[in-house]
């Protein structure tokens, strides 16, 4: 029978590898196999260690979520921890990839941890809505302390190898074969007194103030699962270790089922599937090894320094050599900007700003594979660019536009070379943000669009394919969602409380706070220009604050007031006195979660029409744009799982 799990002694050290492709998840199968690893080897009395090593591109990257929705199998997960620390003879984890979650929790029942230093630990279990069910916030702040045990919980976030040796989470981090250095180890270790197994080790007990001050931290309006890690972690230092451990598991499973967790699990394997669309299973990408950039404005150098980041280098186009060194200097304060942020030494940034080339003639571009073109959204403007690069770029060359509104197809019109030609959208700031909406026109070669989606890998980005209408997927949603914010207001609903709303429902700024951040203008405008061609388009309640100069925050106000050099959004009584007469008097009032309820649909019906148009290929798509794009609180999932429209 196929095990997962195989033994081979190396004299008196057992080498245990875990071989369960493709993310060596603890399923099942593993822990049975695992447990039957920990007797096989208790029982034979020439062994005196064992390492725990995994085949593949990683270590234990937890456990495995395909199973969440079923009843847990025996052995469990805390109990085969357990087993492990128990064990006749010391168990050593020995890392590379990523020790996550249950891998992690496997590896802490482990007597020690080595791992080479690529290596990564964590607890992501709140990213899946769930906290870690098989000791993690017990036996975590007994291993490394309260402090730390609380940022890894309750933040999600992994741990490179060195910081975690620093903070006490492994013992080693070994340079050169690991398993040749875990043995070294084992043997060292076995010539000397063995450290007291975690769960027998003491837990320092922290005061109110203490947790008062990280449940600020942890707290995101809607989102349950961090607070509880949170919960579960005091616990562990205020209980014996069973009880702590009972109550964690207690937690666990009443999250594991909770409506957070579906939703989060749902987006985890949307994210995973976004990057490999049926249609392009069998296309190759092209090869990029130059990227051209034409604009250098803020969109322009952010998606520069997203293919700096990414190891492309970068032709810079701008009109003169006034605009050049303008672009030049906003690429270099956004390096600046992840410099201030920890994210960059300044050595790093010095090679990534070497790698671009700044030029204002097309003819620099004569050897790029891909250009994107990222300048002013006119039509006139934008055709302008790619006659221009057709004239100057390879006959082969893929040539992108960012527009967010424009028809690729207008763009593009009889230009030669249509095979090429494609759509990529993406947000600003655009070395940050995760979605890139790739339009394919109707005769892009498929693999110009498969280039489009391995670009998107290559700069870590999620890919959602989108077909051509008004703002392709995520600005057509926005629009309705801003338009039935409207309709709330005009039905007597206050601006502030739609606002709070969203906020309460988990979005960072509701919709009339983001639109006084980014502007009313640019919307405006559209609306204006699209009256100019014919179109029959109502006046808004947004056309009205901007008719009174009221653009946002830029002008001092928009849907709400602002003083000097503050952003605190304040009611105002002139846009009350502006849309006065828009208004419905006495109307019956809502409460918070029935106006959220409503602006969630208004988006959910307008995905549904663009899934009917075929504008997008599926509900999971749609929320990924919501999410990497528009702020759309992870853990409800998306508008079209939260409304159940997700397939
Ligand atoms: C937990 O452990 C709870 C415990 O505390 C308590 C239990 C009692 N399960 O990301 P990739 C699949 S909660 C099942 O593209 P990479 C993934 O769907 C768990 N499948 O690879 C994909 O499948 P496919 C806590 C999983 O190299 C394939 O593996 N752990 C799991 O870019 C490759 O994935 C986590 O949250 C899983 N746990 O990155 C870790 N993980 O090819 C989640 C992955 O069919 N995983 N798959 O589409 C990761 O962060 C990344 O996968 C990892 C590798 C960094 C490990």
């Amino acid at each position: 029978m196929n095990t997962p799990v195989s033994i081979h002694p190396q004299g008196d050290i057992a080498i245990v590898t875990l071989d369960n492709p493709p993310v060596n998840a603890i399923s099942a199968a593993v822990r049975k196999a695992l447990w039957q690893a920990v007797e096989d080897i208790d029982a034979d009395p020439t062994l005196r260690a064992a390492i725990l090593i995994c085949q593949g591109r990683t270590f234990i990257a937890g456990a495995d979520v395909r199973e969440f929705g079923q009843t847990p199998e025996p052995p469990h997960l805390p109990d085969l921890v357990d087993h492990l620390e128990a064990a006749r003879v010391p168990w050593i984890a020995a890392i590379h990839g990523s020790a996550l979650g249950g891998g992690f929790e496997i590896a802490m029942g482990c007597r020690f941890r080595v791992a080479v230093p690529q290596a990564k630990i964590g607890l992501p279990e709140v990213t899946l809505g769930i906290i870690p069910g098989a000791s993690g916030t017990v036996r975590t702040p007994r291993l490394a302390g309260v402090e730390v045990a609380v940022d890894l919980v309750t933040s999600g976030k992994p741990m490179a190898a060195s910081k975690a040796r620093e903070a006490g989470l492994i013992d080693a981090v070994i340079e050169g074969d690991l398993e040749a250095g875990a043995i070294a180890f084992a043997k060292a270790a076995l010539a000397k007194p063995l450290p007291a197994p975690i769960s027998a080790r003491p837990v320092a007990k922290m005061d109110d103030a203490f947790w008062e001050a990280k449940r600020k931290l942890a707290a995101k309006p809607g989102h349950r699962a961090p607070l509880e890690a949170l919960a579960a972690l005091r616990r562990a230092t205020e209980l014996p270790f069973d009880a702590a451990m009972a109550a964690e598991r207690e937690s666990f499973l009443a999250l594991r089922t909770s409506d957070e967790a579906a939703a989060l699990r749902a987006v985890f394997f949307a994210e995973r599937a976004a990057p490999r669309p049926d249609a392009l299973r069998d296309v190759t990408p092209r090869k990029l090894a130059q990227v051209g950039v034409v604009g250098g404005g803020t969109m322009g150098a952010g998606i520069a320094a997203a293919l700096r980041s990414a190891g492309l280098p970068v032709v810079l186009i701008e009109r003169d050599d006034h605009a050049l060194a303008r672009g030049i200097d906003t690429l270099a304060k956004t390096f600046a900007g992840a410099i201030k942020r920890g994210k960059l030494t300044e050595q790093a940034r010095d090679a990534l700003m070497e790698g671009v080339t700044g030029a204002t003639d097309y003819a620099a571009l004569s050897e790029c594979d891909l250009v994107i073109e990222a300048v002013f959204e006119e039509l006139s403007v934008k055709r302008q660019v790619f006659e221009n690069l057709i004239a100057h770029c390879r006959r082969d060359a893929i040539l992108a536009t960012n527009t967010s509104y424009i028809d690729p197809r207008e763009i593009f019109a009889g230009l030669p070379g249509a095979e090429r030609f494609i759509g990529l959208h993406f947000f600003s700031p655009a070395q940050i943000m995760k979605l890139l909406e790739i339009v394919p026109l109707p005769d892009t070669a498929p693999d110009v669009l498969a280039t489009g989606f391995a670009l998107a890998k290559q700069l870590n980005k999620i890919p959602v394919r989108a077909g051509i209408c008004e703002g392709f997927i995520g600005n057509r949603i926005l629009k309705r969602y801003r338009a039935e914010a409207e309709t709330l207001v005009r039905r007597g609903v206050p601006i502030a409380q739609v606002d709070a709303a969203m906020r309460g429902y988990g979005f960072r700024m509701g919709p009339f706070e983001a639109q006084d951040l980014g502007g009313l203008d640019i919307a405006y405008l559209q609306r204006e220009g699209a009256r100019a061609a014919g179109q029959d388009v109502p006046e808004t309640l947004g056309d009205i604050l901007v008719g009174a100069g009221r653009k946002g925050q830029k002008t001092g106000g928009g849907w709400y007031d602002y003083t000097e050099g503050d952003r605190t959004p304040q009611p105002s009584a002139r846009v009350a006195e502006l849309l006065a007469p828009h208004i419905a008097k006495d109307a019956p009032g809502l409460e918070d979660v029935q106006i959220a309820a409503q602006l969630i649909a208004a988006m959910a019906a307008e995905g549904e029409a663009i899934l009917t148009e075929g504008i997008a290929d599926k509900a999971s798509d749609i929320d990924l744009v919501e999410i990497h794009g528009y702020g759309f609180p992870r853990w409800k999932g998306g508008p079209m799982f939260a409304s159940g429209k997700h397939r």
